[in-house]
């Protein structure tokens, strides 16, 4: 646990095993296939969401189902799920719903993906690539739950865990942000480093298993 003397005070200054750091010019590799290897994302607060807005970029050979976002709540599993069924079907889950976005096939490139989704109408947008794949809707009128285990390299069937070696994620991930808001998409070219809830610039986390921090090796 890190630990901070202030005055005299002992203050805990996050949960065990975690840390913070700037992130900027590097990536997550997850390099095995394994049901063990994961990143916990801790946000900057904790807090009901009646929209948001998540981005993140990754690379991945990968042509079976894997996770790329796992938001999980005790009450469900599937609360935020960015997850991709196979290559080129995205899939944005809030609340156990789930809608499906087609994209272009681009199999073996780094790819950039954004997402949002607000409560007022239900709509979900997804970019892949600085492009818009169209909007769908989904639980409208509803809240993301605040008390969430956020979790990157793994799917979470249950609260924290649960995880399907064959729903895993192998490769890269890097500039994963969350914003408790909708941000415009077309203006997230220049890229992701920012969100209010999860900052790749200030980020607070927890790497569990095989993964290793290095040099990102794309922009
Ligand atoms: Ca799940």
């Amino acid at each position: 646990m890190a630990k901070l003397i202030v005055g005299g005070l002992l203050l805990s200054v996050l949960s065990a095993g975690s840390s913070q750091a700037d992130m900027t010019g590097k990536a997550f590799i997850f390099p095995q296939e394994s049901a063990t290897a994961y990143v916990t994302l801790i946000p900057k607060v904790r807090k009901s969401l009646q929209s948001f807005t998540l981005c993140l970029k990754a690379f991945t050979d990968l042509t079976r189902p894997y996770s790329l976002f796992s938001y999980s709540t005790k009450t469900k599993d599937n609360e935020i799920l960015l997850f991709v069924r196979k290559v080129g079907e995205y899939e944005i889950h809030v609340g156990n719903s789930l809608v499906t976005f087609k994209a272009p096939l681009n199999p073996y490139a780094p790819f950039h993906v954004c997402v949002s989704w607000e409560s007022a109408s239900g709509i979900a947008e997804l970019w892949l690539d600085g492009k818009p794949m169209g909007r769908k809707g989904l639980k409208k009128g509803y809240s993301v739950s605040a008390e969430a285990k956020i979790i990157i390299g793994q799917e979470q069937d249950s609260f924290g865990g649960r995880f399907d070696v064959k729903q895993s994620f192998v490769g890269e991930i890097w500039e994963v942000s969350l914003w408790d808001h909708v941000v415009p998409l077309k203006e997230m070219d220049g890229g992701c480093y920012n969100g209010n809830l999860i900052n790749w610039q200030a980020l607070n986390f927890e790497d569990n298993g095989y993964v290793v921090t290095k040099p990102k090796l794309w922009a």
